[in-house]
């Protein structure tokens, strides 16, 4: 795993907050302080680690959790979503046709990584073509042939010639009709003013939609500087971060990038060719900190929820019109999130309290109750009461169930009814619901 040192000094301070018996401002202190140590020693930039070490304290000792979140897991956000900020927004990448010329420094991994792109676009069903536009390094040519041999995709070139501009112009030629093309280019020791000029020209032939910086990790800090003068001399459109399974610098590396405005598209995570990652900053520190699939969730329920338009359930709620449609819904909404077991992991207090089997049989009745639900008429849907012994063998007829799933179901509507009229009878826990349904999603 990338910035392993880093991941397991988090996962330790979390698991403190976590298993403390209470949460205080000591404990907060002692905390925010571990977590700048983790930070320094992944080369984060020691005034950013104190600001956001600062901003996590302000926060955790000011801030009050949201309904139904405990104090616990309150910090633990904050924790996650300032690590968040550091790290910027995703950048999504295009999968249309488009044309992306890659640059950087010498022996940072521009060929590689043009190889490891084009094996990303290809598995993504486009038609992809390289370019060798290095014409300096005897060897290229040969190492684009291969990489592009190995993933099947074709690449132009030609040994002995020496204009990068012209060879680039061929490229585009041969793969007009090509969904992608991927333009590798010669590295310098520095950014010369003959390096510029170069990337200048083939961009100006190319007119490349994307330019990628690529940055080796073990440049730490110093790849922030660096991303910023090729930006200013060429105008990025990111950054590929190489061999981030390198070095405890990446965290160094990452965050000064970022702090350029340049934004970290791809990392590449080892030698191999499919060793590359889209760069999502959520996901990202969600893994270094152990809650990958809790966060997911979290952006999931929220999405789903926001598309069921949480205030109308609310507002529903309220008015105490709670018909079996309401429970439909709701019971839609969770089910399309996925395995049910997952949500009750993320819901707070709940996880961990249901066994798997207890978690396979709920998500099997919401099954059941779908397909149930399927069969009564918009009347009774509106209006269970009228479902009387007729209906009920009618509905289990229809189906393909026992009567006694039916009469499970108007059970489980009735118990839902009556929890909802005993919440909106009483005013704080009123206000709570409409906190966690209309302003917080799922929190
Ligand atoms: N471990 C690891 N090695 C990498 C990664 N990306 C590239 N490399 C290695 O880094 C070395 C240099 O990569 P190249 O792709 O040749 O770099 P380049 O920028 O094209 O180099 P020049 O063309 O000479 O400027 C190779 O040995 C690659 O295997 C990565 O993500 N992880
Ligand atoms: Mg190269």
């Amino acid at each position: 795993m990338v910035l392993e040192g880093l991941a397991s000094s988090l996962k330790d301070t979390l698991r403190k907050i976590v298993n403390a018996p209470h949460i205080d401002a000591a404990l907060i202190k002692e905390v925010v302080k571990e977590i700048q140590r983790a930070l320094l020693l992944a080369d984060i930039n020691a005034a950013l680690a104190l600001r956001l070490t600062k901003e996590i304290e302000r926060r955790a000792l000011t801030e009050k959790p949201p309904a139904g979140m405990s104090s616990r897991d309150h910090v633990v956000r904050i924790v996650y979503e300032e690590l968040v900020r550091i790290l910027g927004e995703t950048r999504e990448i295009s999968l249309k046709k488009h044309v992306i010329m890659m640059v950087g420094l010498y022996g940072q991994g521009k060929t590689t990584t043009a190889g490891k792109l084009a094996l990303y676009f290809k598995k993504r069903g486009l038609r992809v073509g390289l370019v060798a536009g290095d014409v300096h390094r005897p060897a290229a040519y040969d190492q684009l042939t291969q990489l592009g041999a190995r993933i099947g995709v074709p690449v132009h070139g030609e040994p002995g010639e020496t204009r990068a501009p012209k060879m680039v112009r061929e490229g585009m030629e041969k793969f007009d009709g090509y969904d992608i093309i991927i333009i590798d280019t010669s590295g310098r020791h520095s950014l010369e003013d003959d390096l510029v000029e170069e990337m200048k020209r083939i961009a100006n032939v190319a007119q490349p939609d994307e330019k990628f910086l690529v940055i080796d990790a073990v440049m730490g800090q110093t790849a922030g500087p660096q991303a910023r003068a090729f930006h200013e001399a060429i105008t990025l459109t990111g950054v590929i971060i190489t061999k981030m399974d390198g070095t405890a610098k990446a965290g160094g590396a990452l965050s000064a990038v970022q702090a350029t405005k340049a934004p970290v598209v791809f990392i590449g995570t080892g030698e191999h060719i499919d060793e590359l990652e889209k760069f999502n900053p959520p996901g990202f520190i969600s893994r270094l900190l152990g809650m990958g699939d809790i966060k997911a969730l979290m952006e999931q329920a929220q999405g789903v929820v926001d598309e069921a338009s949480a205030e109308e359930t609310a507002r529903k709620i309220m008015s105490g019109r709670f018909t079996l449609k309401d429970m439909y819904e709701q019971m839609r909404m969770v089910s399309d999130m996925g395995p049910l077991g997952k949500l009750m992991s993320y819901l707070p207090g709940v996880g961990g309290k249901m066994s798997k089997e207890q978690m396979e049989a709920a998500q099997a009745r919401i099954k059941q109750f779908k397909v149930i639900m399927n069969s009564m008429t918009k009347e009774e849907m509106e209006n269970p009461r009228i479902i009387k012994a007729a209906r009920i063998r009618r509905i289990a007829r229809g189906a393909g169930v026992e009567a006694g799933d039916v009469r499970a179901l108007l059970k489980q509507y009735d118990n839902s009814r009556r929890m909802v009229k005993n919440i909106t009878s009483d005013r704080k826990q009123r206000r709570a619901l409409m906190k966690m349904l209309g302003e917080q999603g799922m929190e």
